[in-house]
């Protein structure tokens, strides 16, 4: 199938385009057709089907392994293939960079590209081998369960951000693994939007989704959780239902809280689920401990507002902990180990990076700046990579290099992250003000201090009830659109203030899981604690840590687009696609790929698929080179001035070259195919 591919090269890659206009990618791009996937060189556009295709599988992987990009039609797996090649053939680390707006399809694109990676490689079976790769296939599971929730836009949307990398050996086999996990909305523990849902693992602990949980479990079962450790993980999800139920939700009344028998019924099963003193307990979420100036310690009773607000704070950072601990503890099971690389070779590692895509809700908080962020920090590392790869490549082949504009977002980027004068830096000094500072206060900081900018601007709007206060937001002209942020709760979930009785409750806490994941409960109250950073700041450098990680390996694209709102397998929604086009810069993207050269191959390469469309070169040439074998199909057919010659490879500038050698190549193959058949009858 693959070698008669020939006629479908035009349409399956975008560069062949005869202009590069909106119009002709949109034409191009509609999944009607029955085609999801599409190339941009080696990046690939993918339009989420919403309805299971018949294109994954053992076969279809059968096809595309060890071939060439351009061998096949455009898939996931022509560039999990293409990134294997280049670790195992070259030793390079490489990673492949899913992005797109939520509900675009990365998540469930990195899970086809795990399992390509996972079906190419240990073909001797090695148990070992077939081990990690278990419980890197495994590992999915439950960190959707935990990590995934049902949100406005996506049914099983990531809440949270993870990279995996997968490390190999010198025989490019699996050795191990290690995944990183970044900001997980811990908000959604208490609080949901509406038509939203709270973290899958909820649901399938205590009702209806009982077959979700039985693969769970069985997916703990196989990384290696222990049933003590599987018994903790669900007595903590129970702890978290009693906190935030509804029962103690009503009893917000602090002296009714006081009083209530549903409290005490609640403390109990919080402190026989937690493993802990009952009295303890209650008093944990009723007190809070102080030491006053002069070194006492007493105890400070809360108000209802207060009591509330801890027992929240408790919520989230208890479902915040957990899943980290989980990630740790899969971390542990697949680190690579023993690995002597005098022995084995060079470890070489293929990362994947699935992170919460671009979000716009009716109310923006927070959480959806820090993701909006992330986006941003994406855009700026694709528009950066896919420039530089470019010019490397021209550079390395010694090939003129022509620019091409592109929007560049780094603007966006630093009115986020600029020291002194970013939007992080002036939640974090209105955090770090001692005394009232409210959101307002902290809004009305960034409006003076960036009102100017072109990417920021400051709303107040005018409510309807004149005896109301103002609603305040800003709005940031983000990459992919505007977003309205609601101040409302910014600089609490930046601080993210957790009583340290909490801390000290867990930790001392008979069961050894739960005590594991509180170490810092081991502080007494009269230690001096620095401040810890805030959530915006830790993001921030767990983002940029990322970024500098993706940065240092050879990268590879896919870029998912989201065809309508109402998660349809019907609907192409021409108007909401171009502004991802747009907004994802495709088309510079393919301009950028045609400006130069749209395409380069490696002399052998070329000759190998080409050899037949010239007398000099068919069956085999007698010439010196393979360079010289390829000038010979070249000056054959008079492309010489659409060509340049580079060190190790052939640069064609327009895919109208490449197109009619194609053709020429289909026309002969059935040709070919007679003859030799003659040949093996004996007829020739
Ligand atoms: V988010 O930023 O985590 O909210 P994703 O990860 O981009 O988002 P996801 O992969 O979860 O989106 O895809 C959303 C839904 O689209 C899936 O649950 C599937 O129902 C559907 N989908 C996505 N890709 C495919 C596909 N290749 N084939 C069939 C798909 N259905
Ligand atoms: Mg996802």
């Amino acid at each position: 199938m693959a070698e008669l591919e020939g006629l479908e090269f035009g349409k399956s890659d975008f560069v062949l385009l005869d202009e590069v206009t909106m119009e002709q990618f949109m034409e191009n791009l509609r999944f009607e057709k029955g085609r999801i996937y599409t190339f941009i060189g080696e990046v690939v556009v993918s339009v989420n089907p919403y309805k299971q295709m018949d294109i994954y599988g053992k076969e279809v992987i059968e096809d595309y392994r060890g071939r060439e990009l351009y061998e096949n039609p455009p898939h996931l797996y022509a560039v999990a293939d293409a990134a294997y090649k280049a670790m195992k053939r070259r030793a390079k680390d490489t990673c492949i960079v899913i992005s797109g707006e939520s509900g675009a399809g990365k998540t469930e694109a990195s899970k086809y590209i795990m399992q390509y990676i996972a079906a190419i490689t240990n073909p001797s079976q090695r148990a070992e081998v077939e081990s990690v790769k278990n419980v890197l296939l495994k590992s999915n599971c439950v960190l959707e369960a935990f990590g995934n929730a049902k949100t406005n836009r996506n049914d099983n949307s990531s809440r949270f951000g993870k990279y995996m990398d997968i490390n190999f050996n010198f025989n490019g086999d699996p050795t191990g693994g290690h995944i990183n996990n970044y900001l997980l909305e811990k908000s959604r523990v208490v609080q949901q939007q509406e038509g939203e849902r709270n973290f899958h693992s909820f649901y399938q602990a205590s009702n209806n989704d009982s077959l979700c949980h039985k693969a769970v479990m069985a997916a703990l079962k196989v990384i290696g959780f222990t049933a003590e450790e599987i018994s903790s993980i669900y007595k903590i999800l129970s702890t978290i239902l009693h906190l935030v139920s509804p029962t103690l939700n009503a009893l917000e009344d602090y002296l009714l809280i006081f009083a209530s028998v549903f409290l005490s019924v609640c403390v109990k099963h919080i402190s026989e689920l937690t493993s802990t003193e009952a009295e303890n307990a209650r008093k944990t979420l009723l007190y809070r401990t102080v030491a006053t100036g002069g070194g006492e310690v007493i105890e400070k009773g809360h108000n209802e507002k207060e009591a509330s607000y801890g027992r929240d704070a408790f919520a989230k950072a208890l479902y915040e902990r957990l899943f980290a601990w989980i990630v740790g503890r899969i971390n542990s099971v697949i680190e690579v180990k023993d690995y002597n690389p005098a022995l084995h070779g060079k470890n070489t590692v293929i990362g994947v990076l699935d992170i919460y895509g671009f979000e716009i809700f009716d109310n923006n908080s927070f959480e959806q700046f820090c993701i909006n962020y992330c986006n941003e920090k994406l855009q700026q590392l694709f528009i950066e990579l896919i420039l530089r790869q470019e010019q490397d490549e021209y550079q390395r082949e010694g090939i003129t290099w022509q620019h091409i504009e592109y929007f560049n977002n780094q603007i966006i980027v630093d009115l986020v992250e600029q020291p002194h004068k970013g939007i992080i830096s002036i939640l974090d000094e209105a955090c770090l003000t001692a005394g009232k500072v409210t959101d307002t206060v902290c809004l009305d900081s960034m409006n003076k201090k960036l009102g100017q900018h072109p990417h920021y601007t400051s709303r107040k709007l005018c409510p309807a009830d004149k005896t109301m206060e103002f609603n305040r937001d800003f709005r940031i002209r983000h990459y992919a659109g505007d977003v309205t942020y609601s101040v409302e709760g910014f600089l609490d979930k930046n601080k993210d203030p957790l009583f340290q009785d909490f801390k000290r409750l867990m930790y001392n806490s008979s069961d050894p899981v739960l005590k594991e994941m509180w170490p810092d409960g081991k502080m007494s109250i009269t230690e001096v604690t620095k401040r810890p950073l805030t959530a915006a700041t830790l993001f921030k450098n767990s983002i940029i840590a990322l970024v500098d990680k993706l940065a240092c390996k050879e990268p590879y694209y896919v870029r998912c687009i989201k065809p309508n709102e109402v998660k349809s397998s019907m609907l192409f929604d021409d108007g909401r696609c171009q502004h991802q086009v747009a907004y994802l810069g495709l088309l510079e993207n393919v301009r950028v790929r045609r400006a130069g050269f749209a395409y380069r191959q490696p002399y052998a390469r070329f000759l190998q698929r080409y050899k037949m469309t010239c007398e000099y070169t068919w069956p085999n040439h007698l010439m010196g080179s393979d360079q010289e074998a390829v000038e010979a199909i070249v000056n054959q057919h008079g492309f010489e001035d659409d060509v340049a010659y580079g060190h190790t490879k052939l640069f064609v500038r327009t895919p109208r070259t490449l197109f009619t050698l194609e053709q020429e190549r289909s026309a002969l193959i059935p040709i070919l195919v007679l003859f030799l058949q003659k040949v093996w009858r004996g007829a020739l």
